[in-house]
């Protein structure tokens, strides 16, 4: 699983955030997406690559400004969890 931090700044109520959670789970629907709004990000957790995610959220309607993947690991990051 990888960790990864999209910056999205046409990002800008709830209805967007929506939109896009439904993207990534398009795409994946065993990841994970926790969006913060006021700070324009978008922390997926997912298999799959950066750039497929990139990809969905763009199709979606959204500009994706920036992609940091955070962490690489085996296991579920506890502080991800919900
Ligand atoms: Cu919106």
């Amino acid at each position: 699983m990888t960790m990864i931090e999209f910056t999205v700044q046409d990002m800008t109520c709830g209805h967007c955030a929506a939109t896009i959670t439904d993207a990534v789970k398009a795409v994946d629907p065993d990841g994970r997406c926790d969006i913060d709004l006021a700070a324009k990000r978008v922390r997926v957790e997912s298999a799959f690559p950066a750039e497929r995610i990139a990809a969905a959220i763009s199709k979606a309607g959204f500009s994706v400004s920036s992609i940091n993947a955070l962490s690489v690991s085996g296991s579920r990051p506890t502080t991800f969890a919900e």
